[in-house]
């Protein structure tokens, strides 16, 4: 009821000031003093325009310097440095003209602002401007995009042959990494139509591709440093996408069309935790693609090795078929004594009916 007669009383209050103003006007205008308000109104106009330019402009410079470190991260890979300095020069050129223009355009509408007697001039076109600014934007944009395409053909270029190759599948809501084991080097074929949640084919796995033996499905992914990386992208439901802030790595997987991403990572995770001073410091994927409720929880913990340190944990790793043994039984006959082998399967750690 309280709140019912607050409201009733700010429209009572609204309706009174409109009221006056209308009867300031019409006495304005039946003295014939309203050309002064009006003049009036012009410089107050005008004057805003000046504080909200000095105001606004100098804001986002103060808020840009203060805050800068909280929308920049360390980068950590060859091409991030590249695409860091594109960013820049980008920024740079961009945001002298945002701010030639805006200062333009509130000083504008200050200094020629309605005054008595003063008229504007007439003044239609003028070629050489139009001209001008049409032709050097154009010259900057197509020095920028040329720059830009470069660097684009170069990351998503073929990889070089021994490019360590990793599989990244997203699906609701995780990332999944998949490795060609040690032995062959080679990820096996998979099929959508193998998926099965009875012991988790999670990414379809062929079982009957010899590649697929000795591959291994880690739950975290692992990467060399100062060696290239091939991510081979897929998604198994919808959209999404791999983030990896740090290394600049950012790729959509999308379904039944595969993408990839090759980088090249500069900094182990040891070495970012001491360039940050957080021992807990750790990186990740994350998804970059609104792909439904759980969105939020797609976040895979990536661990940047020495490479020492990636072939000791990449010899630790065991295959996924090792793990899942019931997959014997998909393999024909002729071939299950290699998987066994590839896979590092013991007879005596198999039930009676493989
Ligand atoms: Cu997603």
């Amino acid at each position: 009821m309280f709140e019912v007669i607050i409201v009733i009383g700010v429209l009572l209050l609204l309706f009174i000031l409109y009221t006056l103003f209308r009867i300031g006007s019409l006495v304005n205008v039946v003295k014939g003093t309203d050309k002064k308000v009006v003049s009036m109104s012009n410089r107050v106009n005008g004057a805003l325009m000046m504080i909200v330019m000095i105001a606004g402009l100098g804001f986002m410079f103060w808020y840009s310097w203060v805050y800068f470190d909280k929308y920049t991260l360390p980068v950590a890979s060859i091409h991030g440095e590249l695409t860091d300095k594109l960013f820049w020069v980008t920024t740079a050129i961009t945001g002298v003209v945002f701010v030639i223009t805006n200062i333009l355009l509130f000083w504008f509408g200050y200094k020629y602002q309605h005054k008595e007697g003063h008229r504007a001039t007439f003044y239609p076109d003028n070629v050489k401007l139009e001209l001008m600014w049409t032709i050097v934007p154009s010259i900057v944009l197509v020095v920028l995009g040329y720059y830009g395409l470069q660097a684009w053909h170069d990351i998503t270029g073929k990889a070089s042959d021994d490019a360590e190759v990793i599989e990244v599948m997203g699906y609701q809501f995780a990332w999944a990494v998949r490795y060609p084991g040690i032995k062959d080097n080679q990820l096996g074929d998979y099929n959508y139509k193998l998926i099965d949640d009875k012991n988790g084919n999670l990414f379809g796995i062929d079982v009957t591709d010899e590649n697929s033996y000795d591959d291994f499905t880690p739950l975290e992914m692992h990467l060399p440093v100062n060696k290239e990386v091939l991510l081979i992208i897929r998604a198994r439901d919808v959209l999404h996408s791999v983030f990896m802030p740090h290394q600049r790595v950012k790729m959509d997987a999308v379904p039944g069309m595969p993408t990839h991403f090759k980088f090249t990572a500069t900094k182990t995770t040891q070495e970012l935790r001491d360039e940050i001073g957080n021992p807990d410091f750790d990186y990740f994927i994350t998804c970059a693609e609104i792909c439904g409720r759980a969105h939020f929880s797609m976040k895979l913990k990536v661990v940047v090795d020495t490479q020492e340190d990636y072939d000791k944990w990449k010899s630790e790793q065991q295959p996924w078929l090792k793990l899942n043994p019931d997959y014997l039984k998909d393999i024909p006959a002729e071939k299950r004594e290699l998987a066994k082998i590839k896979a590092g399967i013991e007879d005596t750690e198999l039930d009676a009916s493989l």
